[in-house]
């Protein structure tokens, strides 16, 4: 075979190698297969100076149109890859602006806190302002401070939490630790009665800490909020008139609020308040085991003693304290059976509020 024979043959397998190229990479791939410094048709016209005198003008012209068709032919292959792979990429790109966007879960409060802050406005409503304080309190602040001796029961290791320092040296016996997590929030408006002159209308909200097994009454960490008004001529009426109100903001107008007799330390004389049913509306059902009323709160008269202790004249001035319990009363406005709800996170309980 000639040597023009094999340009031509050479030129027709390139053609096919080059339409066939998948890809830009590819399509370079042949390209330095026949036309790079060490390809055929390179090494075919390095060879023309070997030829004779006769055949060079021939195979020099045959080579050069062979290179030409093969650059031709890879300049078109070349653009037409290219612009399949730009319609690619613009396919697989498109974004569709019609499309509906992604939807992003609504959340919402949870129920303790949409309570917490709605019995937070009605006292800011009446004028208090909100105190808060440390939740490692002193044993100072509170039990003593509130009139509460040191035999009483619940300083006991059984119904509080006492923090004691590990640390070598300073380390406390069991039991007689001087630090604790605080029982009730009252040791904050100890505080607030320390430091200010009354008028005090204070209202202390925030987590409190009990030595007891969670049961479906019962939390070891749960919420209060506690109130404190000092002032010149309060009176046992100022306190039920105001928690008579509290209750009707609370649970509605309807409802009606009566007053027992009890006993906390750091108040005399003392009371529970009950509301009236909701479900029976004080006739008597299962919910409020027949007796018509539901416990939501305590309450009482500041013991002077209380008052010495924080430096405030118990000749000059009186007031009144109460606590509740959040979780009980998001348990009472909405029937929950059990305050352990509250606080597992099951989405299908607490999405209902
Ligand atoms: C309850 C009862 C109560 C108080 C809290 C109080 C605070 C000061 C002085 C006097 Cl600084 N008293 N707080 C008084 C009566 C009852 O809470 O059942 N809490 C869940």
């Amino acid at each position: 075979m000639g040597i023009t024979d094999e340009l031509q043959q050479l030129r027709q397998r390139g053609v096919e190698a080059i339409s066939a190229a998948p890809d830009l990479a590819s399509l370079d791939a042949v390209r330095v297969e026949y036309l790079g410094k060490k390809g055929s048709l390179t090494a075919i016209l390095r060879g023309l100076g070997g030829l004779s005198a006769e055949e060079r003008p021939l195979v020099g012209r045959v080579s050069n149109e062979v290179r030409v068709a093969l650059e031709e032919a890879l300049a078109v292959r070349q653009a037409d890859l290219a612009a399949s792979a730009l319609e690619a990429r613009i396919g697989a790109e498109t974004i569709d602006v019609t499309l509906p966007g992604r939807a992003h879960p609504v959340g919402s409060r949870h129920l303790i806190e949409q309570i917490r802050t709605e019995v937070i406005d009605i006292f800011l409503g009446l004028g208090y302002k909100i105190a808060e304080g440390p939740e490692v309190e002193l044993d100072y602040y509170n039990f003593t401070a509130l009139n509460t001796p040191p035999d009483h029961p619940a300083r006991s290791l059984q119904d509080t939490f006492y923090v004691r320092d590990l640390s070598g040296e300073q380390a406390d016996i069991e039991g007689e630790s001087d630090v604790l997590l605080r029982t009730h929030t009252s040791p904050v408006q100890v505080r607030v009665m320390e430091k200010s002159e009354p008028p005090i209308y204070v209202l202390a909200p925030g987590k409190v800490y009990r030595r007891d097994i969670a049961d479906p009454s019962h939390l070891p960490q749960f919420t209060q909020i506690e109130g404190l008004v000092v002032d010149e001529g309060i009176t046992f009426g100022d306190l039920k008139g105001t928690l008579d109100h509290v209750c009707k903001a609370i649970f509605g107008p309807d409802r009606r609020t009566r007053f027992r007799p009890h006993f906390f330390p750091f108040t005399e004389p003392s009371a529970e308040v009950d509301v009236s049913c909701g479900i029976c509306d004080g006739k008597g059902c299962r919910f409020c085991k027949g007796s018509g009323w539901l416990e939501i709160l305590g309450c009482g008269m500041v013991d002077p003693n209380v008052f010495g202790y924080a430096g405030i004249d118990p000749e000059r001035y009186s007031g009144f304290a109460f606590g509740m319990g959040v979780e009980r009363i998001a348990a009472l406005k909405y029937n929950i059976p059990d305050l352990r709800m509250l606080l597992e996170g099951d989405m299908r309980f607490l999405r209902q509020f």
